[in-house]
């Protein structure tokens, strides 16, 4: 294992390359413990650079087998080699073809980084830097070349050979029992977009038109066996190719799309040229097997790695730096395609529940980074909600300030200027501003400073003069390697709901710039006056989430209730609900902790039972309106000395308050909200599970034994994954009976199935009882959980981390003890896969100071290790920072 003694790569630091690679003739010849890589590359020195400048390529843990120039075998004064370096001492001033042997072992490969064996299929991960673990090269985003691949396998062992591009011949190796292909790739591209798959796959085929005449062949490869679970993937990805077309105007560009599943994988996917390769997860699905959600996870996933191939791809990213380039913006186009394919709202609901979940704890806490990142030791940590989720929240502002039609000419001049480069984020700004005429300067603010913005607004309204005064105060707190910020350019969408269920029209606004109804907020404290006003307005404010801050109205609990029921803008309806709820759950944790009874407002029981039978609004909605923030949520929002017991004590009476409160409502919108027809995954069949399924949940929590039972019929009566699940979710969260027989066959019907099992594993994992850290410790030992796995792995033990509030942070200090010793072994073995494990730790500070003791004794405990990987090292300490 590398020791972190490597320097911290930095931002300023930024050179081009000193060499140029025009083009790479890859030949693989693959066997399980000894694979043969030859690289021929054809390079060239930069006109900057001077004459005799060494030539230093990357490696990660290789073997040099052979090396030539120009056809000639260099001798021992002409080079230095190491397994992370080799350096040509003296380069020929012109133009000249360096050809490198390495010799791998794809078995021995646990990092699941560069090529590996998963479940006997040959495949590769190089992004970030897993190229340099196949050959010496200049592994660096901004070094594109236009790559041949050359495969050669035993015809037994992988009858399948793919690669990059178009495919270009392929046939028997003479007189072997081996074959080849050879793949071509005519799109210049950076080393972390390589990819090869060798196996024994099953195909299921299909195709495509796209709008420019091109017939693209569309393949999903998976193992034998799973060809009947490929169906949705496919449609979603045909989908995703139209969209494209259609909204972004973006067409596809070889003649083969190939994607392939494999079952270890560090991440969910990832978008190499025209050979995409999938965690099985996000391609496989039946409705005996995965649920709702899942369906929506694979339709997403094959969208974001489709709609990479332009934004990545065709157009990548200078540096690491500039991540978010790619992952933010290919996000945004994820989102909308999503939104575009089922209901908007829900989508947005969804995408700003996942936000402040994931990413604004991380913004909250030591791991706090801006969404372009200005120093890293470990890229592979910097795959993150803040550079994924808020970097898309940014490209979403920007559309918000300067309008639709100014974004898509944006998007045109971006594509049209930067097609085929490496290129930055000041690059893609450049492209909005001159689109749009609007100064971007403090917008690009969103890209440097971390945090989360609190955004505080006090509201005046003067009835005689018929106008409303809105305050405006931004504060954004210090953050790691950052005291002291500037004030953000926010836009914050308005509208003003009038007492009888209208928007009231101001007849003016001033203190502040407008983008139709957006304010553009730009001042620590900014005063904005709506004038002309004919009654009393209840402000909605940053409809749609319009920019990712923490809002702190002055509005009041009839106010919120008023918008949770009237407001013209779904998302607002649901945030208002939702805030008046975490309002109530913080009062309820304080009183548990004093050990006093939680009792929910009368006001609010009534907007719980309206909207549970409001039959106008789409289930969905009204699901995620049920749906009362997690423990992590309330934590967040409590923010310091927390105690995750009382969290938990006070949201759990919560639930069966209402449950107890409108038993009758929620039986009888259960009960119609069974299934009409047979199973489809459709959004509207899904929308009637998710109410059904949310309400049950309410009826296991309650103290009614009947609507208990319901919980156990539900689960022997279920035909799909989503019911079954949600059922045994139920039983096991709520300790009901049945549970353990349900728990039993289960296990029974799935055990053959890995992606089921890992519900299984999650399910208990996540159970808030003290027996969990126990039960978990045994499951490691479950045939079906392997530590290779990291589908597995975040599973049990990631979901016992992340998803467990109370057993996770345990008084005693054992979950944090547990995960911290779990970690330690995983990172022999896969480092990225531990180094996220640990970032659980990441609200430590958050917790009240005999749990933080405890955290924090785990943290340092780990950081006097003297081995441990780049990645985990780096995680361990910025947490104790
Ligand atoms: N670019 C991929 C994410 C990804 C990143 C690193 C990986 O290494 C194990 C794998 C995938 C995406 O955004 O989908
Ligand atoms: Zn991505």
């Amino acid at each position: 294992m590398r020791p972190d003694t490597s320097a911290p790569v930095r931002l300023e630091d930024y050179r081009a390359p000193a060499y140029r690679i025009s083009t790479v003739h890859l030949d693989i010849r693959l066997a399980p413990r000894s694979a043969k890589v030859r690289a021929r590359l054809a390079l060239e020195r930069a006109s900057d650079t001077a004459p005799g400048t060494p030539l230093v390529l990357d490696g990660d843990d290789l073997r040099l087998t052979a090396l030539s120039l120009d056809g000639r075998v260099l001798a021992d004064g002409d080079y230095t080699v190491a397994p992370d370096r080799l350096e040509i001492v003296s380069p020929p001033t012109g133009p000249f073809t360096l050809e490198i042997e390495t010799t791998l072992d794809p078995d021995a490969n646990t990092k699941l980084m560069g090529l590996y064996r998963s479940n006997g299929t040959y495949c590769t991960q190089c992004e970030a830097e897993g190229f340099r673990r196949i050959t010496y090269f200049l592994d660096r985003p901004d070094c594109l070349a236009v790559y041949t691949t050359r495969i050669e396998a035993r015809v037994g062992e992988a009858p399948v050979l793919l690669g990059n591009g178009n495919p270009v011949e392929s046939g028997p190796v003479p007189g072997t029992d081996r074959h080849y292909a050879i793949w071509h790739d005519p799109h210049p591209k950076p080393a972390y977009l390589f990819a090869m798959v060798a196996g024994d796959l099953a195909c299921v085929s299909d195709s495509f038109r796209t709008c420019e005449g091109r017939d693209v062949a569309l393949n999903i490869y998976v193992e034998h066996g799973n060809e009947g679970a490929c169906d949705w993937a496919m449609d979603s990805l045909k989908r995703s190719m139209r969209w494209d077309e259609e909204v972004f105007g973006r067409a596809y560009d070889l003649d083969v799309f190939n994607i392939v599943a494999v079952s270890d994988f560090n991440m969910g996917a990832m978008e190499n040229k025209g050979l995409n390769i999938f965690n099985d997860k996000y391609v496989l699905a039946r409705p005996e097997t995965a649920t709702d959600q899942d369906y929506a996870g694979i339709e997403t996933v094959i969208a974001h790695e489709y709609f990479h191939n332009w934004t990545g791809n065709r157009i990548t990213c200078r540096d690491w730096f500039q991540l978010c380039l790619k992952e933010g913006l290919t996000v945004f186009r994820d989102q909308e395609f999503s939104a575009d394919m089922r209901s908007r709202a829900v989508k947005r609901i969804a995408d700003v529940r996942l936000l402040k979940s994931h990413q604004f704890p991380e913004d909250a806490g030591p791991l706090a980074h801006p969404v372009r990142p200005r120093l890293y030791h470990e890229i592979n940590n910097f795959y993150t909600a803040t550079v994924y989720e808020k970097g898309a929240e940014v490209v979403r502002m920007l559309k918000c300030l300067i309008g639709d039609e100014a974004f898509r000419a944006g998007m045109d001049l971006y594509f049209r200027r930067h097609d085929g480069e490496a290129t930055t984020i000041e690059a893609f700004l450049a492209c909005f501003q001159e689109a749009s005429g609007l100064d971007l300067g403090q917008f690009s603010l969103w890209y440097e400073q971390a945090g989360t913005p609190v955004l505080k607004v006090d509201s005046v309204y003067e009835k005689e003069a018929g106008r409303l005064t809105l305050t405006f105060r931004q504060q954004l707190a210090p953050s790691p390697k950052q005291p002291d910020k500037k004030p953000m350019h926010i836009p914050v969408r308005v509208g003003l709901m009038g007492e009888n269920d209208e928007e009231l029209a101001p007849a003016a606004i001033t203190g502040a710039d407008t983008t139709g109804d957006v304010l553009h907020i730009r001042t620590p404290v900014q005063t904005v006056v709506f004038s002309g006003l004919t009654g009393r307005p209840v402000p909605s404010l940053l409809r749609g989430f319009s920019a990712p801050v923490s809002l702190k109205s002055d509005l009041n609990e009839s106010d919120l209730l008023f918008l949770a029921a009237h407001d013209k803008d779904p998302f607002n309806r649901w945030e208002a609900l939702q805030s008046v709820v975490m309002t109530a759950l913080i009062a309820a944790t304080a009183g548990a902790a004093r050990q006093e009874a939680v009792t929910v407002s009368p006001a609010l029981i009534a907007a719980f039972a309206a909207n549970v039978a409001d039959d106008s609004l789409e289930p969905a909605f009204r699901a995620l309106c049920l749906q009362l923030p997690g423990e992590a949520d309330i934590a967040r929002e409590i923010g310091h000395d927390v105690d995750p017991d009382a969290v938990h004590a006070a949201r759990t009476a919560f639930r069966r308050a209402i449950a107890d409160d409108i038993a009758p409502t929620i039986r009888a919108t259960y009960e119609a909200m069974r299934d009409e027809a047979e199973f489809s995954p459709d959004a509207r069949s899904a929308g009637r599970r998710a109410l059904r399924n949310t309400l049950l949940d309410y009826l296991g929590h309650g103290s009614d034994p009947a609507g208990n039972l319901l919980v156990q019929t539900h689960f022997e009566a279920s035909d799909n994954m989503t019911d079954r699940f949600a059922a045994l979710s139920v039983l096991t969260h709520a300790a009901l009976p049945g549970r353990d027989a349900a728990l039993a066959a289960y296990e029974e019907r799935y055990r053959a199935v890995p992606l089921a099992m890992d519900k299984w594993f999650m399910v208990q994992a996540t159970a808030p009882t003290a027996s969990t850290l126990e039960r978990v410790r045994q499951l490691t030992g479950h045939p079906a959980f392997s530590a290779g796995n990291p589908n597995r792995v975040r599973a049990l033990i990631g979901a016992f981390a992340s998803g467990n509030q109370s057993q996770f942070n345990r008084a005693d200090g054992a979950g944090f003890d547990f995960v911290a010793d779990f970690a330690r072994d995983l990172d022999r073995r896969n480092p990225q896969a531990a180094a996220r494990m640990m970032s659980a730790f990441r609200s430590w500070r958050a917790l009240e100071p005999g749990r933080r003791a405890h955290a924090e004794a785990a943290l340092r405990r780990l950081a006097a290790e003297t081995d441990l990987s780049v990645d985990m090292r780096d995680i361990v300490e910025r947490c104790l920072q």
